[in-house]
């Protein structure tokens, strides 16, 4: 926790301070749609601490009067008048101080008003026309993305959204079940995702980097394991991101489809799409380029040839009620549909 706010407050974005922290960069801001965000945040905090202590001392002061009275027992009955008096002053001083405390309390909380609402209007449009947009749609519990192609095309990855550092993105932001909610703290304010409508939200990432989101709307039992990440990279390796991901699937080498190709298109083609095959099920995500990704089944594992055998065989499991079932293949037949997914880079 000390680490992770000395890392969080230096505003240091480097991955050796913050790396295995989940979502360790929400007080950090890595491009100007959160970044007064983070100002109004740390004003607020300061704000708080400056409140907490003044009620510290406030009840310090009450405690130390009240023992100094009954230590001290009232005044004999020939110095009332000189007690009604002290009463009196004690009674006007109070009035002040309410009145004065009321006054504060009114200033600090006008300015808080003035602030979010400056911070609002100036994270509300990125400061150019973004030259990207994607659409993000949530599902229980992972989150589609799809890209349209300069030429007009359009295809769909998962849980991974990429984008060019240095300029706006917009996100479309929709819904295929329940309300769901879309934050990627070091990037931008929470929008939520409702069925029937479309909300927009736009990043933007000054440099390079990776940064975790996650869905912010209690949507059901893995709501906390639907998890997204942002890679911002350099335009020009962006630009072959894309061309890569809006390739179909390279297909096998002799034409003829491998044994697990096979038994893909027998148990998993109902739910996954994979471009270029048979395969166009849309329940769950798009496996054309599953390879390249870095983590699966919404941020919650490593993508490795062995976790994605393991999330096959033991999705329940890792995810339990998540809407994709155990499916039990033979060693043979895992060692086969492993060599397969494999190849979708
Ligand atoms: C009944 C539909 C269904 C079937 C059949 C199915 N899946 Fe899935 N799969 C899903 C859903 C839904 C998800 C998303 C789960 C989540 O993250 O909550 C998913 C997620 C995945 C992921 C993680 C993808 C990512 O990028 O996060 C992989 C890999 C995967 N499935 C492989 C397979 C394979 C291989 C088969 C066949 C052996 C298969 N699935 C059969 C529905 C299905
Ligand atoms: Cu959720």
């Amino acid at each position: 926790m000390v680490r992770f706010v000395a890392c969080a407050s230096l505003g240091t974005a480097s991955p050796g301070c913050l790396a295995g922290t989940p979502l360790a960069y929400f007080l950090h801001s890595a491009g100007p749609a959160s970044g007064p965000v983070r100002v109004l945040d740390w004003a607020l905090a300061a704000l708080c601490v400056g409140v907490c202590i003044v009620i510290a001392v406030l009840l310090y002061a009450a405690i130390r009067r009240k023992r100094r009275e009954s230590a001290s027992p009232d005044a004999a009955p020939s110095q009332t008048s000189v007690a009604d008096e002290r009463d009196e002053r004690d009674e006007r001083t109070a009035n002040r101080i309410i009145a004065i405390g009321t006054a504060i309390s009114a200033v600090l909380l006008l300015g808080a008003l003035v602030g979010m609402l400056r911070v609002l209007a100036a994270v509300a449009d990125p400061p150019s026309a973004p030259a990207l947009a994607v659409t993000v749609t949530a599902y229980d519990w992972w989150w589609k993305v799809t890209y349209r192609t300069p030429d007009g095309a359009s295809f769909a990855t998962a849980n991974e959204i990429h984008m060019p550092t240095g300029q706006p993105v917009r996100v479309d932001l929709q819904s295929a079940d329940v309300v769901h909610a879309f934050w990627v703290p070091a990037l931008a304010g929470k929008t939520q995702a409702i069925p029937g409508q479309t909300n927009h939200q736009w990043l933007q990432a000054d440099q390079p980097g990776v940064w975790r989101g996650q869905c912010t709307q209690f949507c059901g039992p893995q709501h906390a394991h639907m998890a997204m990440e942002v890679v911002a990279q350099p335009p020009d390796d962006f630009a072959h991101w894309l061309d890569a991901q809006a390739k179909a699937a390279a297909p096998a080498p002799d034409g003829a489809p491998t044994r697990g190709e096979k038994l893909f298109m027998a148990r998993c083609a109902g739910c996954h799409t994979v471009r270029g095959t048979q395969a166009d099920g849309a329940q769950g995500p798009d496996l054309t380029h599953l390879a390249s990704r870095r983590l699966i089944a919404a941020g919650t594992i490593a993508n490795t040839p062995a976790n994605r055998l393991e999330w096959v065989a033991h999705a329940q499991q890792l995810k339990p009620e998540s809407l994709m079932p155990d499916i039990a293949l033979t060693p043979a037949e895992a060692s086969d549909l492993s060599a397969w997914l494999d190849t979708l880079q």
